[in-house]
């Protein structure tokens, strides 16, 4: 890499912290993406592997009074918000230990206490969340809602409802849209006519493109939309390009991505980006390195542990009542 004087990192510890953040989801995937290969996890999972820069530039921002919905690719948004990792995992592996108890799995996760409202399984269901969020929070504690959803969400009739009703309301609401390039196994450009920003932008709603593999140009991006939707000007609009490092969920080995293709974003890695620019602008790599070991202790105990956590109490059908 070439070296320029430019400092780009803020604060670098707390990109040291965004960096130890960013690993631990890494590792999560790798982890969840292996017990699933063994038959551990319960039901599908969708990997955030490649978007993790998105998810903690966004989150790095958030306060205590803010509010998150994320989608059924959500461990790494629910990572950020500072979910504890080990009741993630333990409810991936269905055990009462799980931060749903063990019935949620991949795909529904909650967690009020950190701000998440809910990971939503229908595409764009998290838009309609955080805007009902956003005019409670208006009426509230004016905290700002966050949205994340992919690029296949932006052809879904209720993202125009919402946006038009947030806008003409104008509510505190931030729409982080993870433009990977592919819903499921479809091309973005074989679905989606025109600039995805255009949308929000033809109802006066301020929209940015941002580069989704670097962390730092997503909070810069990310500050503003926060600032435009907290200072009551209503929603704001984030189109974050990234890639996601494996296929769409368990069962897709990618084979419709053009040759070559995921070499080229595996060669803009948010992680590695992150680690360059740390290095360039001071930090240790010993320091790097260490960070690096932790994080990899810490998801070998967490799969111990997980794996030896009980399982919900399974209640008999005579218990349920209508
Ligand atoms: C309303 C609805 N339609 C279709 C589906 C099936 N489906 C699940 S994921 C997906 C692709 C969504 O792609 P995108 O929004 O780009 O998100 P990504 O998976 O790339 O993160 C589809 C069509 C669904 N879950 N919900
Ligand atoms: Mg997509």
């Amino acid at each position: 890499m070439s070296r320029t004087s430019a400092r780009v990192l803020d604060d670098l510890e707390l990109y040291t912290r965004i960096f130890r953040q960013m690993l631990l989801i890494r590792g999560f995937e790798d982890l969840v993406q292996s017990l699933f290969l063994k038959g551990e996890v319960y039901g599908t999972t969708h990997l955030y592997s490649g978007q993790e820069a998105v998810a903690t530039g966004v989150a790095s921002l958030l306060e205590e009074r803010d509010r998150v919905a994320a989608t059924y690719r959500g461990h790494g948004h629910a990572l950020a918000l500072g979910v504890d990792p080990q009741a993630l995992l333990d409810e991936m592996l269905a055990r009462a230990t799980g931060v749903n108890g063990g019935r949620a799995g991949s795909m529904n996760v909650t967690s009020p206490a950190d701000r998440l409202i809910g990971s939503f399984g229908i595409v764009g269901g998290s838009i309609a969340a955080a805007t009902g969020a956003a005019l409670a929070l208006s009426r509230t504690t004016g905290g700002v809602a966050v949205a994340y959803f992919g690029d296949g969400a932006m052809n879904q009739g209720y993202v125009f409802e919402c946006l038009n009703f947030a806008q003409v309301l104008k509510l505190p609401l931030v729409l982080v849209c993870e433009n990977n390039r592919y819903g499921e196994y479809t091309p973005f450009e074989a679905v989606t006519a025109g600039e995805i920003r255009a949308r929000p932008e033809a109802m006066g709603v301020p929209a940015e493109t941002v580069d989704g593999m670097s962390v730092w140009r997503v909070r810069e991006a990310a500050a503003r939309a926060i600032a435009h939707a907290r200072g009551g000007n209503g929603p704001a609009f984030l189109e974050a390009l990234t890639y996601r490092f494996v296929g769409h969920s368990r069962s897709d080995p990618g084979a419709y991505r053009p040759e070559g293709e995921l070499d080229e974003w595996r060669a803009r890695d948010p992680i590695v980006l992150l680690r360059m620019q740390l290095e360039e602008e001071g930090a240790a790599a010993s320091e790097l390195d260490a960070i690096e070991q932790e994080v990899a202790d810490e998801l070998e105990r967490m799969r111990e542990r997980g794996l030896a956590a009980p399982f919900p109490e399974v209640l008999p059908a005579s218990e349920f009542k209508d």
